[in-house]
C-alpha cells in the first residue's frame, strides 16, 4: 500500500468536507447560517455581557466587543442588561414576539445567524432554584427557536453558556450547580456547550462577580475559540448540504428551485451554489 498516496487522499477528503459542508459562503470567516450574506451574532444576557467591570471600555465592550474586533464585516448585537435574570428575559422575549415593543431585540434574534443565551446568575438572588433556571433557560431556547421558525421559516441556532462562576460565598456553589445541569442537558438540537466557566476565578474583580477587563479578555477567548471551531460544527449539523453542491437542503427547492439531491440541477458541469442560473444550461 502507498501510505503516502492514503494520505493524500485522506488529507483532499477533509479539506474537501471542509470546503463543502457549508451551504453559503462564509461571511467574515463566520457560517451564514440564514444564507442572506450577512453574518450576525447576537449575545444575550446580563451585566457580564454588557461588560461591567470593563475599565477598557468604560464598562460597555466586554467579550462581544472584544470578539466582534476579529470578525470587521460581522454584526454582533450585544443585549446585555444589568440585573437581568432568565425570567426578565422570558418576559422581554414574549413581548417583542407578540409585537409589544423591544424591536431591537426582535430584529437581533430574527436576523442572526448564532444566538448566545449567557444568563441564570442574577436569579439566584430572586430565590429561583438552579434547576428552575435552567429550565427557564430551556424556555427561552424554545422560545426563540418556534418564533423564529414561525417568522422566518427556518430553525435557528441557540447556545446556552455556562456561566464564568463568582467567588461568592452562596452564588458560587448555585451557579455550579446550574452549570452542571446545563452541562447535563446539552444537545445538539439545544446547544450549552460554551464554557466561559472555564475561566478562573483569579480574573474577577473585586466585586467577586463581575470580571476585569483581563477577565474579560479570557471569555473573549474562549468566545473567539467558539466561534471558530464549535459554531461551524453545530451549523453542520443543523443545516445538512447532502449533495454537497454549495447550497443547503432547505433553501434549495424553497430559495432556489434546486434539487437538494442533486448537485448539478441543470446538468451543465457546475454545481448549483457555484451556477449563476442553476436552473439553466448556458
Ligand atoms: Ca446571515
Ligand atoms: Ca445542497
Ligand atoms: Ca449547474
Amino acid at each position: 500500500m502507498d501510505f503516502r498516496k492514503v494520505l493524500v487522499g485522506l488529507t483532499l477528503a477533509i479539506v474537501c468536507e471542509i470546503r463543502w459542508s457549508h451551504g453559503c459562503p462564509l461571511v467574515s470567516g463566520l457560517p451564514d447560517t440564514n444564507c442572506d450574506g450577512k453574518a450576525v451574532v447576537t449575545v444575550l444576557g446580563d451585566s457580564l455581557v454588557a461588560g461591567i467591570g470593563d475599565s477598557v471600555h468604560n464598562n460597555k465592550g466586554g467579550y462581544v466587543l472584544r470578539a466582534a474586533k476579529h470578525f470587521p464585516n460581522a454584526t454582533f448585537h450585544n443585549l446585555g442588561e444589568g440585573g437581568a435574570t432568565a425570567t426578565d428575559l422570558i418576559f422581554d422575549l414574549e413581548r417583542a414576539f407578540s409585537g409589544r415593543g423591544h424591536r431591537r431585540l426582535l430584529t437581533a434574534v430574527t436576523t442572526a445567524d448564532l444566538i448566545i443565551v449567557d444568563i441564570g446568575r442574577n436569579d439566584q438572588w430572586r430565590f429561583k432554584t438552579p434547576l428552575a433556571t435552567r429550565r427557564n433557560l430551556t424556555r427561552v431556547h424554545d422560545i426563540i427557536q418556534s418564533n423564529v421558525k414561525s417568522l422566518t421559516g427556518h430553525n435557528t441556532l441557540v447556545v446556552t453558556a455556562l456561566l464564568m462562576v463568582p467567588k461568592r460565598l452562596r452564588q458560587a456553589p448555585w451557579i455550579g450547580e446550574l452549570n452542571g445541569l446545563l452541562r447535563s442537558s446539552n444537545k445538539t438540537s439545544a446547544p450549552a456547550d460554551l464554557r466561559f466557566d472555564t475561566v478562573p476565578k483569579r480574573y474577577l474583580s473585586e466585586d467577586r462577580i463581575h470580571p476585569t477587563s483581563k477577565g474579560y479578555d479570557k471569555l473573549a477567548s474562549v468566545f473567539l475559540s467558539y466561534l471558530t471551531f464549535k459554531f461551524p460544527s453545530h451549523v453542520r449539523d443543523i443545516r445538512l448540504d447532502r449533495d454537497h453542491d454549495g447550497l443547503y437542503d432547505e433553501f434549495e427547492s424553497e430559495r432556489y428551485g434546486t434539487l437538494s439531491t442533486r448537485a448539478d440541477t441543470d446538468g451543465d458541469g457546475t454545481r448549483d451554489g457555484y451556477d449563476p442560473d442553476p436552473l439553466h444550461q448556458p
